[in-house]
């Protein structure tokens, strides 16, 4: 059975902190821009919320780096905004994410709808059903969403930000309507995740890419609890696949915050290339850990990358439960032969 075969993939096993015999490998954007066969596809769907809404091309993009690349893993194509616009938000991307409605006010948010996600977003997963046969148990699919903080930015500012001033300015000075907010944006990304797993998803990430904005203060009462909230709606929902399926917190700016991490209810934490690997693991105990190649690191000559990538896995140790992954996403412009000597250099060096 397909699914047999993808429960003793690497990957999983990893996330579940079991023996592996090498250290399991993905990048978030891995699909994107960089890739040539990625703009090729772009151009015939005619942009990227098109190529999102269609089963076939967003099946199609996600398997490129797998074809390609070799990583141990597949994520879902789309884009943590996909999911808000049945909430009432109207979308676009050019190619950064613009809303065209911000919420502003109380009555605003009230106005927000938590949908189904069957009706919201069928197209979604359609594609997480096509892709799961495509894929054939070769590698676990990754499911994914915003965090109820970062998606709260973009409802708020309407586009991306430095600094989030605008959306943080609602929060503290109406905190009702923030918190209000956010709650909403919980229970919307909860039954999504849910969705996508009781469609096939092997594995799911949040993330709150821009939580590192916040004091720890902030950080607990903004991004934390209304993570944590996703991953207990989650967990006690009727159609949870036990402890099956590993729900990665992936934070960007998460130094401040190691030592609360655990209390938000995933199995592994991602995090960016501020912090050193060594330490996460002696501070974050029990769970996993992704990460942490600074992705600039791209940009570097061949051997002193390779060196870089031994850095990673010195940090991370020879326990298990340790994923490699960038420390962020995948830029445009960065050359897929270094993505490959990176996933080479992975597997090459961390075999045990
Ligand atoms: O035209 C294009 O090709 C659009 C570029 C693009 C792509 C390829 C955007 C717009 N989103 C995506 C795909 C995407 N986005 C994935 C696909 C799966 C993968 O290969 O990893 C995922 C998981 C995301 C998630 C996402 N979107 C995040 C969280 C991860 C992160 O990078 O921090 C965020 C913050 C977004 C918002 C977003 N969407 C797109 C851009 C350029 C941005 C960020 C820039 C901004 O806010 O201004």
């Amino acid at each position: 059975m397909v699914e047999s075969a993808a429960a003793e993939h690497l990957f999983l096993r990893a996330c579940r902190r079991q023996p592996v015999p090498r250290t399991p490998v993905w990048m978030m954007r891995q699909a994107g821009r960089y890739l040539p066969r990625y703009r090729a596809t772009r151009e015939r769907a005619g942009g990227f919320l098109a190529m999102c809404k269609t089963p076939e091309l967003a099946c199609e993009v996600t398997l490129q780096p797998i074809d390609e690349l070799g990583f141990d893993a597949a994520i879902l194509f789309s884009d943590i905004l996909v999911p808000i616009e049945g909430m009432g938000f109207s979308i676009d991307f050019n190619p950064a994410p613009v809303l065209a409605n911000p919420v502003t006010t109380a009555a605003d948010v009230a106005r927000l709808r938590v949908p189904d996600p069957s009706e919201s977003v069928p197209y979604v997963l359609d594609a997480v059903r096509m892709i799961r046969r495509a894929l054939a148990g070769r590698v676990p699919l990754i499911g994914f969403c915003g965090a109820p903080f970062t998606l709260a930015c973009y409802a708020i500012e309407g586009r991306g930000s430095k600094t989030w001033s605008t959306a943080k300015r609602l929060m503290m000075s109406e905190p009702a309507v923030g918190h209000a907010l956010l709650d909403k944006l919980a229970r919307t990304q909860a039954a999504y995740l849910e969705a996508q797993v009781a469609a096939g998803a092997e594995a799911v990430q949040l993330f709150d890419s821009w939580a590192g904005a916040l004091s720890v203060h902030d950080f607990r009462e903004l991004a934390l609890r209304y993570a944590r909230q996703v991953i207990e709606l989650l967990r006690a929902s009727p159609t949870w696949r036990g402890g099956g399926v590993p729900i990665i917190y992936f934070v960007n700016g998460c130094a401040p915050y190691l030592d609360d991490l655990p209390t938000s209810g995933a199995d592994v934490i991602g995090v960016d290339w501020r912090v050193d690997l060594a330490e996460v693991r002696r501070r974050v105990g029990d769970l996993a850990v992704q990460g942490n190649l600074d992705p600039h690191c791209l940009y570097m000559e061949p051997e002193p990358l390779r060196q870089r990538v031994a850095e990673v896995l010195l940090a991370a140790g020879d326990a298990p439960g340790h994923i490699f992954n960038l420390g962020h996403g995948l830029e445009p412009d960065m050359d897929p032969e270094r993505v490959r000597l990176v996933v080479d250099a992975v597997r090459e060096l961390s075999a045990r």
